[in-house]
Formats: structure tokens, sequence, C-alpha cells
């Protein structure tokens, strides 16, 4: 009897209800549970494409007439999804931004519990401190500055760096977990020599008796000149896989896991004229074209892409890549973390 009159309940009456429960910080799942356990991913994040030379450098470097890098503390613009304007993300979980430091300027050192990768778009001859260690920055370069690391960038070059940023910021505000702090100087002081975490992390030898202390790889510079002779080796040694071409995964060495615990780092090669069959995960992905022309298909989306244009596929939506000329991608995501949750899904073809 109460059943069937329940089930009766007009529309207004349970509209009235929603009302008069709101107050004490009651809502009704059985309103909004198809929208938030969905059969799939649905995101409000779009794919978009940012062309680096006609539409960004020029906007960046009248940024660098505007405010000083020491003023702005990081002079960057923020790589903003479409679908979520006003949230300085480029997916739900990552954000992604492009860093410009002029001749003789510094970003001042400072710390925070957000971790940050660093991709060399342009220009040579600027450096990034982690810890009391410089490395220089050239094109291609993926360097690591893990959580809670002092950190600040110097251009002593003659030339305009820009590097893309990469940060877990929308993780680390989801978990309310944010913690920063200024460095005391500007610049850090140089405590250990150019190289020196190189020579001890990079050469498939670790120091005897060092245990590692973060759960991010101790190496915080993987050069592109590296990278990119494994990628020709593959490309000569063995046929490419249809979704992916040449694809590699930076690591941690000590762990065999990726090179940062919230951020995967990837780079991929695709030979001239080859295109991959469609392909979708869960990770939201932000890539940038290093060499080569090509194209991509992201959902509805068409993107003709080429050196330096950056580029991002949403959770869930297939992508697949042309290469009018051999190319290089970069690329990252919050894989890790997805697959440590137990979360990470891919499909190949158009299936799910
Ligand atoms: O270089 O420390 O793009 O703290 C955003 C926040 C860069 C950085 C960003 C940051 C940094």
């Amino acid at each position: 009897m109460r059943a069937a009159k329940a089930r009766r309940a007009p529309s207004a009456q349970r509209a009235a209800f929603y009302e008069e429960i709101a107050p004490y910080s009651l809502a009704p799942l059985w309103e909004r549970l198809s929208a938030l356990v969905t059969a799939e991913p649905q995101t409000p994040c779009r794919p978009h494409l940012w062309r680096y030379d006609e539409e960004v450098r020029p906007r960046l470097m009248e940024a660098g007439t505007l405010i000083t890098a020491q003023e702005a503390v990081r002079r960057v613009l923020i790589l903003e999804n479409p679908g979520l304007a006003g949230k300085s993300a480029v997916t739900h979980s990552l954000f992604a931004g492009l860093q410009l430091i002029l001749p003789g300027e510094v970003a001042p050192a400072h710390r925070h519990t957000q971790s940050a990768l660093r991709f060399i778009v342009e220009g040579e001859g600027a450096y990034t401190a982690v810890d009391g260690e410089r490395t220089v920055m050239r094109p291609g370069d993926f360097i690591i500055t893990p959580s809670w690391t002092w950190h600040d960038h110097g251009n002593e070059s003659g030339e305009p760096v820009v590097w893309l940023d990469g940060l877990d910021i929308p993780i680390v505000r989801l978990l309310d977990a944010s913690f920063a702090e200024p460095g005391a100087a500007e610049s850090q002081s140089v405590s250990r020599a150019e190289g020196d975490s190189a020579a001890r992390f990079a050469n498939n030898l670790l120091p005897v008796d060092w245990r590692p202390q973060r759960p991010t790889s101790p190496i915080f510079n993987y050069p592109y000149a590296r990278s990119r002779d494994s990628l020709c080796v593959l490309a000569r040694n063995g046929d490419p896989d249809p979704c992916h071409g040449y694809k590699l995964r930076y690591v941690n060495p000590a762990s065999g896991d990726f090179a940062m615990p919230t951020i995967g780092t990837f780079i991929q090669a695709l030979p001239r004229g080859f295109a991959t069959r469609p392909y979708r995960s869960t990770d939201g992905t932000v890539f940038v074209a290093v060499e080569g022309r090509g194209e991509s298909r992201v959902g509805d989306a068409l993107f003709s892409w080429k050196p330096r244009d950056i580029f991002v596929v949403p959770s869930w939506m297939a992508v697949s890549h042309k290469a009018e000329e051999e190319a290089v991608l970069f690329s990252f995501s919050d894989r890790p973390v997805q697959e440590k949750l137990g979360l990470w899904r891919e499909a190949r073809g158009n299936a799910s």
C-alpha cells in the first residue's frame, strides 16, 4: 500500500520534498544517479589543438613584454581545456602551460607538493635547478621536478627559452594536499656538479647503498638525444605497433614504474606514411609534436600538427594518428594514478 502510494507521488510533491531537505544538506541520489555513475567516461574535457607558431608563440612573447619572470614567479600561459573554462586544467586531472624565460631572467626558487614535468619546446641554454643540481635544457629533453623539491629556472643564453609544463595541480587540488613555500634566495646555491645525478642513476647503475627516498625517478633529465636514439633503433629493428607506432614510456630505474608517481610520460615515433588504428584509454592525454608533420583524429575533431604544436585527447575518446613525415610525439597523462587505483582501461579499435 505505501509502496504504491510512493510510486504515484506527483513530481511537484517530490520537488517540494527536495527543497525541504536541502537546508539539511541532504539530496536525493535517485535524481542524480545516472549522471554520477555513467556507463562510460563522460568528460567535459574537449579535444583541442594549440598551434604553436601561429597562435601561441606570439602571445607568449607578448606576455614577455608585460611581466618579468621574477614578478610573475612563473611566466606561464595556461593551456586551458575549452571544456574546463576557468579550471586551469588541460584535462580533469592535469595542468599544462607554456613557460617563457627570456635571456638573463630567473624564475625564483620555490617548492610545492605538486610534481612538475618540463618538456623543452624552443631555445637552448636555460637551466633548471633541482635540489642543488642544475641541468641545461635542450629541445626535446624531459625534465622532472619531484614533489617538494626546491627548484628555480634561469636563462643564461641569448635567446628566449620555452618549455611545456605538465603538473598534477588538479590531482593535488582534488585531494586538498597543496603545500608551497618560497625559497630564501632567488636562485638556490649549486651544491652538486651538473651531470651528477645522471652519472649515478642514468647509466643502468645505482649507487651501491642507495635506497629510494621518494616515488619519483632520481634521474631528473631524460635527454632527447638518448630517447630519440632508442626510437630510431626500434624503428630499424621491428614492426610498429598498429595503435602506437614505436612507443616507449619513461621509467624510474629504481622501481621500473613510471618516472613520476602521478604523471606518465611517453615518447613515440611514427614512420612516414604510417596511420595508426584508433585507440582509446581512460587517461586523458596531452601530446606535443617534436618532429615531423601529421594529423590526428580525436573523436570527431581532426588536427593537423607540426613541431611544437600541442593537442589534448580526452578520456576514452578514440585517437588515431597519421604521419605525413616521420614524426615523434611526446605525451603525458595520469595513467600511473589510474593504474594504481585499478581504474585504467584501454581499447584497441573502435569497440569498447
Ligand atoms: O615551474 O614551479 O606551469 O609552480 C605552474 C606552477 C610551473 C613551476 C607552472 C608552477 C610551475
